[in-house]
C-alpha cells in the first residue's frame, strides 16, 4: 500500500508540474497580447511612451511555450500515409504501417521521450506503385496513384505536418523521358521509374537535411482521404483490396484497432495538414524529416 501511495503521489506531482507550466504559458501570453491589443487600439498611440512599446514587446515575446518539460514521458501521435509509412524517432524505428495499400487507415503511434532532447522525426512514406509507376495494372485502366502524409504528435511542441518539414524523393516515375517515349496507362512497357536511393543515415539526429526541400502542403481535397477502413473485434481491419485489380482481399485480423483508424476523423480540427513532395502523382517513395526542439530551463 505504501509503494502504491508513493506512486500515486509522484504521478500527482508530475501532473501538477506540467499543469503549472501550461497555466504559466497561457498567463504570460495573455498578458502580452492584452498589452499589445491595448496599445494597437489606443487613439493616443502616438503619445504612448517608447517604454510602453518595449514592455509590450517583451511581454508578448516572453513565452514559456516549447520549454522542455524535463520529465521523461510517452509521446503519442497519429500518422496517416497514403499508402504506407515507417516512422523513426531519433534514429529508432517505432512502427511500420501494417497495411500497404487500401483501406486508407491512420495509425496511432507512441514512443518514449526524455523530455529534454530534440526529437527528430523521420518518416518514409510511399504511395503504392508497380515497376511502371502505375497501380491497377491488371485492369483495362491502370492509373497513377497519388500519395500524401499527415501526422500529429502530442509532444507539447505542437509538432504536426506542415511546410516546415523537409522532404526527399527516393523513387519518381514515370520519368519525363519515358513519357516522351510513349509511356501511358495503355503502354506500361515504355514506363520507367527513377530510383535515387536512400541517403545513408537519413533517420539519425546527426543527418544534415538542410539541403532537402521543404515539403509541399496540399489541401484535403487535393490529397484526399481515400477509402476509409472499418474495424471490428471479430474481423480486424477491413476491407483490403488488390492494387493490381481492385478485387477485395477481405480483412486482416492481425491489425489492431489503433492501426485501423479513419483518417478524416482523426485529423478533424487539428493544425496538421497534408504534405508531400512537389508531384503528388509521380513522387512515389518519399522521405520526410522534422526536428522538434524545446528550450532548456
Ligand atoms: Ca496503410
Amino acid at each position: 500500500m505504501k509503494i502504491t501511495s508513493l506512486v500515486v503521489t509522484l504521478r500527482g506531482c508530475v501532473s501538477y508540474h506540467i499543469m503549472k507550466k501550461r497555466l504559466l504559458n497561457t498567463l504570460w501570453q495573455t498578458i502580452g497580447n492584452s498589452i499589445m491589443s491595448t496599445f494597437m487600439a489606443s487613439k493616443f498611440s502616438r503619445l504612448v511612451h517608447l517604454e510602453f512599446v518595449i514592455l509590450a514587446f517583451v511581454f508578448s515575446s516572453i513565452s514559456l511555450a516549447n520549454e522542455c518539460p524535463n520529465i521523461p514521458q510517452k509521446v503519442v501521435g497519429t500518422v496517416y500515409c497514403d499508402n504506407q509509412f515507417t516512422l523513426w524517432v531519433n534514429g529508432n524505428k517505432i512502427v511500420t504501417d501494417p497495411i500497404a495499400f487500401t483501406p486508407h487507415q491512420a495509425v496511432k503511434v507512441a514512443f518514449d521521450w526524455d523530455g529534454t532532447s530534440s526529437i527528430i522525426y523521420a518518416i518514409q512514406c510511399e504511395d503504392y506503385a508497380s515497376d511502371s509507376g502505375y497501380e491497377y495494372i491488371k485492369t483495362s485502366r491502370p492509373k497513377l496513384g497519388d500519395g500524401a502524409l499527415i501526422a500529429k504528435f502530442n509532444d507539447g511542441l505542437t509538432t504536426h505536418t506542415s511546410a516546415d518539414w523537409r522532404v526527399y524523393t527516393v523513387t519518381y516515375g514515370p520519368t519525363d523521358a519515358s513519357l516522351a517515349k510513349g509511356c501511358s496507362g495503355s503502354n506500361l512497357g515504355k514506363c520507367e521509374v527513377e530510383n535515387r536511393g536512400i541517403p545513408k543515415g537519413w533517420t539519425l539526429p546527426s543527418f544534415d537535411d538542410s539541403k532537402w526541400q521543404h515539403a509541399t502542403p496540399y489541401s484535403n481535397a487535393e490529397a484526399g482521404w481515400g477509402r476509409p477502413p472499418t474495424w471490428s473485434e471479430t474481423k480486424g481491419c477491413c476491407t483490403l483490396t488488390s492494387p493490381n485489380d481492385r478485387s477485395s482481399l477481405g480483412c486482416d485480423m492481425s491489425v489492431t484497432e489503433n492501426e485501423c483508424l479513419v483518417p478524416r476523423s482523426e485529423f478533424l480540427n487539428t493544425s496538421a495538414g497534408f504534405i508531400w513532395a512537389k508531384d503528388l502523382d509521380r513522387d512515389n517513395r518519399v522521405l520526410f524529416r522534422y526536428t522538434a526542439s524545446c528550450k532548456s530551463s
